[in-house]
């Protein structure tokens, strides 16, 4: 089976495992573990930031972060096919006591033009703006990448007004290898971001906010109420601190060989790709032939040796990780651009 649903489905290597095993623990509530003191200094320089703090996910890393920047009765503007609108289940409202006012994106990207649209008057009987949200890469749209320009007009927009901004930097490190953009750049328009550990780099657990001192000081306190405050999680931190030490520069593998399936797969009129949106590791196949349920198609494919999952309503994502190799890919590529209803 070719395992394509998410880059979440990879498992530690054995290398990465001889890392956990070996790692230096302490009590991270006391804030006495090594490992997971280095994770957040590594991260926190990666992105130039003065603090970062791990969590167990990055649902976890997003709410905690919205916790920290708002206030109940506050509203986050954000993409509609975003990550905190669509697969959160709900937190923002339950543990924030905040509305999401989504707009539509181009590939999952806002212009400043239309934020600024969306701000609200300063009545006190309407929501009060608070945070702008944004995700690079984007993955509903397919791991479309942010352009920095855009960012900038919008940090100038956010600043203007008085917001603040978040970044779901899940899939960052793809947008950084596959730009050649640092990490840090991303970073410096935005007042928290959080990145994970768990897709691309291939660590089983984990994810980090970056932040300033204090906002860092803040969400430790909201990551113990909403049940993350971890013991002797150094021995996760140690495959975070391997995931970035061995498998960013190895993303652009990922990226080829989306590329690869995305121009076999649009090959068959079956289904429709837009190539332009195929700058990372995510493939979005549209479904032009034989109108089927999203979940018939999955099966049929999974018969085949291929397994994808459901993306926006009526079409498929197929992910590439370090799981999957380049003959794996080829095989993979074949039966997309061989199926037929
Ligand atoms: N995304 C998962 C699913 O939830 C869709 C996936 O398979 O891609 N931000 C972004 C941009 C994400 O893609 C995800 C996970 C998260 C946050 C949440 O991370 P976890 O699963 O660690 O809570």
């Amino acid at each position: 089976m070719i395992d394509l649903r998410s880059d979440t489905v990879t498992k530690p290597s054995l290398a990465m495992r001889q890392a956990m095993a070996e790692a230096e623990v302490g009590d991270d509530v006391f804030g006495e573990d090594p490992s997971v003191n280095r994770l957040q200094e590594k991260v926190a320089e990666l992105l130039g930031k003065e603090d970062a703090l791990f969590v167990p996910s990055g649902c976890m890393a997003n709410q905690v972060s919205l916790k920290v920047h708002t206030q109940p009765g506050d509203e986050v503007i954000l993409e509609y096919g975003g990550h905190v609108f669509n697969y959160e289940t709900v937190a923002p409202s339950i543990l924030s006591g905040i509305q999401l006012h989504p707009l539509p994106g181009v590939n999952g990207v806002l212009t400043a033009e239309q934020i600024e649209e969306a701000i609200r008057p300063p009545a006190y009987y309407m929501p009060r703006t608070r945070v702008i949200e944004l995700e690079n890469t984007h993955n509903r749209a397919g791991g479309t990448i942010y352009p920095l320009d855009g960012i900038k007009s919008i940090r100038s927009l956010a600043e203007r007004h008085g917001i603040t901004m978040h970044l779901d930097g899940a899939r960052l490190w793809n947008a950084s290898v596959a730009t050649g953009i640092r990490m840090k750049e991303y970073a410096k328009y935005f007042d928290s971001v959080s990145v994970c550990l768990s897709k691309g780099l291939g660590a089983p657990v984990g994810s980090v906010i970056a932040a300033s001192k204090e906002f860092i000081a803040t969400a430790r306190r909201y990551r113990k109420i909403f049940g993350g405050g971890m013991r002797q999680a150094g021995i996760l931190a140690a495959a975070g601190i391997y995931a970035i030490d061995h498998n960013i520069g190895r993303l652009t593998e990922d990226h080829a060989n989306a590329r690869v399936l995305a121009e076999r797969a649009a090959e068959n009129p079956f289904f429709s790709v837009d190539l332009a949106t195929v700058q990372t590791n995510i493939v979005i196949l549209g479904i032009r032939g034989k109108k089927l349920e999203v979940e018939t198609l999955i099966r049929k494919l999974a018969e085949r040796g291929v397994l994808v999952s459901a993306g926006s309503p009526g079409k498929l994502r197929a992910v590439t990780h370090l799981d999957v190799s380049r003959t794996q890919v080829e095989e993979a590529a074949e039966i997309l651009s061989g199926f037929a209803a």
